[in-house]
């Protein structure tokens, strides 16, 4: 009979102390060159133009319910899924037009969609919070605050389970950072070496509290240490510095190392949704950061100081406005689903 090992020698040993765990380096901002770096103007200025007519259709009122604008948020969006190759996955909350168009969603299936028409990606029944693509590896759209992490750490799972060599990126705001199916969600995500990054989206504002009012511990990066998971506090404002974070991330998270928290430091310019008296604000405080940090002329300036002619900009935001134009218009034109597509899609149990 074989004999037993003796206990203490190959006992698995403990896990080393929290502050003694490996740390992914400190990230560098990332060293574009010229056309990556209108790229990431193009892309930025893409969802920031998508999301004024969105808006400007809301006011119109072709656009119902519930519409979340990400105007300010664009370079974190811009920075981290530009650095995903086709395996990767990405889910997110409410606020989700900018990343969607980033996974390669077009624009007119996406404002197809806010306008409740057959053509959108979620064929008119979802909505601004309720798209998803399969297709274009993007799982929601969410409403419920939070849910998204729990899913999001499911993707990774997924992606472990099958070997596909994906990372899940899965965003969720200062607000969802105070939920409690996140931290259940970290302690499995660590305990199981998940490839995903936790994208933590502070844009300061929850629906009307300021995250310092709401939050016992406001260094949101700081989050998972209980469970080993580390953080780092990027600024979300910078389309270098978040794409240099999502190459520090993603080395991290691909070399077998678990999950990753990354806290984008960032600011939304307008309310919460379409309806928000903005009370908890000053509008000079909105100003200061529009003046000072806005992430779009920062890039622009960049651009400028590499000799890209004003020319090619302009061009560039002529584009833009015509694919932003073409989309407003097809989601007008198109038609709404057929009164029976109520009976499509529903998932029914049946005992
Ligand atoms: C479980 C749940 N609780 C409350 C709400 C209502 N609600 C919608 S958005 C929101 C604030 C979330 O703020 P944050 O996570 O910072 O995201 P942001 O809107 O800033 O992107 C709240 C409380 C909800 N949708 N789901
Ligand atoms: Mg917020």
């Amino acid at each position: 009979m074989a004999k037993a090992p003796a206990s203490s020698s190959k006992a698995p040993s403990a896990p080393p102390p929290a502050s003694n765990r490996e740390r992914p380096d400190e990230p560098r901002p990332y060293e574009a060159s010229k056309e990556e770096l209108l790229q990431f103007y193009h892309d930025m200025l893409l969802i920031r133009r998508f999301e004024e007519k969105a808006g400007q259709l809301y006011g119109l009122g072709l656009i119902g319910g519930f519409c979340h604008l990400y105007i300010g948020q664009e370079a974190v969006a811009v920075g981290l899924q530009s650095a995903l190759t086709d395996k990767d996955s990405v889910i997110t909350g409410y606020r989700d037009h900018g990343h969607m168009l980033l996974c390669g969603i077009p624009p007119k299936d996406v404002m197809a969609e806010l306008t409740g028409r057959q053509a959108g990606i979620s064929k008119g029944k979802g909505g601004s919070m309720h798209m998803f693509s399969v297709e274009h590896k993007f799982y929601g759209g969410h409403g419920i605050v939070g849910a998204q992490v729990s899913l999001g750490t499911g993707l990774g799972f997924a992606h472990k389970y099958r070997g596909d060599g994906g990372v899940a990126l899965a965003y969720f705001g200062d607000g969802a950072a105070n939920q409690g199916q996140v931290y259940e969600s970290f302690n499995m995500a660590e305990l199981w070496k998940l490839p995903v990054i936790f994208v933590i989206e502070n844009n300061q504002y929850a629906m009307g509290t300021s995250v310092n009012r709401a939050s016992s511990e406001d260094q949101l990066y700081r989050r998972g240490e209980s469970f080993r998971i580390p953080g780092i506090q990027v600024d979300g404002m910078d389309v270098l510095a978040a794409r240099g974070a999502a190459e520090t991330a993603l080395e991290w998270v691909r070399a077998g190392k678990g999950p990753i928290i990354l806290e984008m430091k960032t600011y939304r310019y307008r309310g919460h949704s379409m309806s928000d008296p903005a009370k908890y604000r000053s509008r000079e405080e909105v100003q200061a950061v529009r003046d000072k940090s806005d992430p779009i002329e920062h890039v622009k300036k960049l651009l400028e100081e590499q000799g890209v002619a004003e020319a090619d900009l302009k061009k560039t935001e002529q584009d833009i406005r015509k694919i932003v134009a073409e989309a407003a218009d097809f989601s007008e034109s198109t038609p709404e689903p057929d009164p029976k597509e109520l009976y499509t899609d529903v998932l029914v149990e049946t005992y």
